[in-house]
């Protein structure tokens, strides 16, 4: 069954920016310029740059009255009083992306009331562009296919594989703390350098869980959608100031949606 024909313009627009965007980042692939990083395991580069500005000046030019909020030049003014706010990861694994991993997408989400409505992603390397609306099914096509997403039905954790999520936001042992008991519980983990397309993963039934104990809203705006429209189960991310100051993030399929929040020591959404 194909995608059904959206009729909501930001949809087809944000599906439409995340496969040039992608396709722009993805031409430097490799070979980006450095820019100063922004702290420790915090690279940027210029395409980071050069595909942000990109992305915000078609956002402005098609949905003038919208807000946006991008991972390297901020929030517009009209963030707090908007109805619609796009929120965009210009590339989202950027530590890959500067060291030639092919692991790495461009997030573009737009939230309504603090709740995600619309997403998309583009992971060049891969030819994969994922989107979702709310009601509408997740759904990816990829290399000529187009497929609905749905999470994975394992419902033992000694069969799941959880993603781990890590930077230095939080402290290290912290960290440990999390995977170990991941690991203890009998779970596989792995990390990967991009929230957004660990986010994927468990939409797309890949793996079971993603966790993070802090990630920013740029990272998984679009990706939160994009599991609960497969059917999984996420914390109320946007809670607390969210949107502007990040929070830990809980992603789950549903059958261990209960015993990875309790692992994990985030609550779940139950509208979600
Ligand atoms: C990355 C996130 C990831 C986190 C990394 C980094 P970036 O985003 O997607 O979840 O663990 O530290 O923040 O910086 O590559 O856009």
């Amino acid at each position: 069954m194909g995608a059904p024909m959206s009729d909501d313009a930001r949809l087809d627009f944000c599906r439409r920016l995340a496969a040039d965007a992608g396709r722009l980042a993805h031409g430097a692939f490799g070979r980006a310029a450095m820019l100063p990083a922004k702290g420790r395991h915090d690279e940027v580069t210029a395409m980071d740059r050069e595909v942000e500005r990109t992305v915000r000046e078609a956002i402005s030019r098609a949905f003038p009255a919208d807000a946006i909020l991008g991972e390297e030049d901020g929030a517009s003014a009209d963030v707090g009083c908007a109805e619609f706010v796009w929120i965009i990861d210009p590339i989202d694994g950027t530590a890959n992306y500067a060291r030639g991993i092919a692991h790495y997408c461009v997030s573009i989400g737009v939230v309504r009331d603090a709740e995600p409505v619309v997403g998309a992603l583009h992971d060049p390397s891969h030819d994969r562009l994922y989107w979702a609306a709310r009601g509408a099914g997740a759904w990816l096509a990829e290399r000529g296919t187009t497929r609905r997403l749905a999470v994975s039905p394992i419902d033992a954790l000694t069969a799941a594989t959880v993603e781990c999520g890590w930077s230095l936001r939080r402290p290290q042992a912290d960290y440990v703390a999390l995977v170990d008991r991941m690991l203890t519980a009998g779970c596989a983990i792995r990390r990967a350098g991009s929230g957004a397309l660990g986010l994927a993963d468990v939409a797309a039934g890949r793996t079971e869980g993603y966790a993070e104990l802090h990630i920013n809203s740029w990272d998984c705006a679009a990706g939160l959608l994009l599991v609960t429209e497969a059917g999984g189960r996420i914390n109320d991310f946007f809670a607390g100031g969210g949107l502007l100051a990040g929070n830990p993030i809980l992603a789950t399929n549903a059958a261990l949606a209960d015993p990875l929040a309790a692992l994990a020591c985030v609550p779940l959404r139950h509208d979600a």
